[in-house]
């Protein structure tokens, strides 16, 4: 550990193998069948993910890089010397740019990371530290749910959630975190969030399904993480990834078709799931959103828009809220 960098490890470390077995027979057992998207993010899951942003048909990282590097000094008058704690960082690469504006401003900046990807989370604040002496990385290897307790505390605060990473939350779901967030912040703390937009079906549905077959991997590898951790015993040349925009739900649906029949075990508990050959189990769904719509139910939870911005072709947003 580099000096300006910690590393603080979430209680969910303790038996993550059981947590996984738990959510993986609760999502087998369930009509439609369904895997959560955050076991997705292994090691190797997190290496492919940093591969999928790099695909020509991957725009939402592009476009996010490119407001962020645009519009950092702005966010930064907007919200002033607010220490960043970022939810789900990943590799912190976009985060850079608002590093560098912070770094304009004083000569010490507090950088809050938190990540389940205890690989990603090391490498991202090794690297942030390497290259900014003035940062004081602080990673904490957890859910960023766990991290809600700390944002009092840490007040003035920018609160980051990036990529479009909300997309991944059902419509409940995307309320109750942004009511965690509004409830965790201190009146006059900031959060800054990523969403990708509802568009033309096929610009989206390309960079789900790239040419190069990243995202295909990076749904199978969710299963090579189950045949590795859970003894589940797939048959892996069987999974095809599958990748279609519902226009009505505004949401990418990400799933796993099994072309033959396959009994997946689940050995810590001592299950096991028969699936017929063409069944699919999902992995994922990737919600698009509306800006107008969004502000509203943000609004409607005490978090108050203070700037959208967007890119020409109304592609994506990062939309700044005050508590
Ligand atoms: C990290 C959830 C934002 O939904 O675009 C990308 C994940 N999955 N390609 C997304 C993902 C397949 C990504 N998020």
């Amino acid at each position: 550990i580099a000096a300006g960098e910690t590393i603080i490890r979430g209680s969910h470390e303790i038996d993550e193998v059981r947590d996984f077995a738990l959510a993986a027979a609760a999502g087998l057992a369930s009509h439609p069948r369904k895997l959560e998207s955050r076991f997705l993010y292994d090691a190797r899951g997190s290496r492919l993910f940093d591969l999928i942003t790099q695909q020509p048909e991957y725009y939402l990282t592009r476009i996010e890089t490119d407001l962020l590097a645009t519009h950092a000094a702005k966010i930064r008058a907007l919200t002033g010397p607010a220490t960043l704690v970022e939810l789900g960082s990943g590799n912190s690469i976009k985060t850079e740019h608002l590093l560098k504006a912070w770094l304009a401003h004083e000569s010490l900046v507090g950088y809050v990371a938190v990540d389940v990807s205890e690989s990603a989370l090391r490498e991202a604040s090794r690297g942030i530290s390497a290259a900014h002496p003035g940062v004081r990385v602080i990673g904490i290897n957890s859910d960023y749910k766990s991290s809600f307790p700390l944002l009092s505390a840490l007040s003035p605060v920018l609160a980051l959630f990036l990529g479009s990473s909300i997309g991944n939350f059902s419509p409940s779901e995307t309320t109750s975190f942004l009511q965690g967030v509004s409830t965790a912040l201190t009146p006059g703390d900031f959060f800054l969030v990523g969403i990708d937009l509802v568009k033309e079906k096929s610009v989206i549905e390309a960079a789900y399904n790239d040419a190069a077959g990243v995202t295909q991997e990076f749904t199978r590898n969710l299963f090579v993480r189950m045949n590795r951790e859970l003894g589940s015993g797939i048959d892996l040349s069987a999974v095809h990834h599958e990748a279609v925009y519902n226009p009505v739900k505004e949401q990418v649906e990400i799933q796993a078709r099994f072309t033959r029949q396959q009994t997946i075990r689940i050995e810590p508990l001592n299950e096991r799931f028969t699936l017929s050959s063409g069944e699919a189990i999902q992995t994922e769904i990737s919600r698009k959103f509306n800006v107008d719509r969004f502000v509203s139910l943000a609004g409607r939870l005490d978090l108050a828009v203070e700037e959208v911005f967007t890119d020409q072709q109304n592609w994506f947003a990062l939309v700044l809220l005050r508590r």
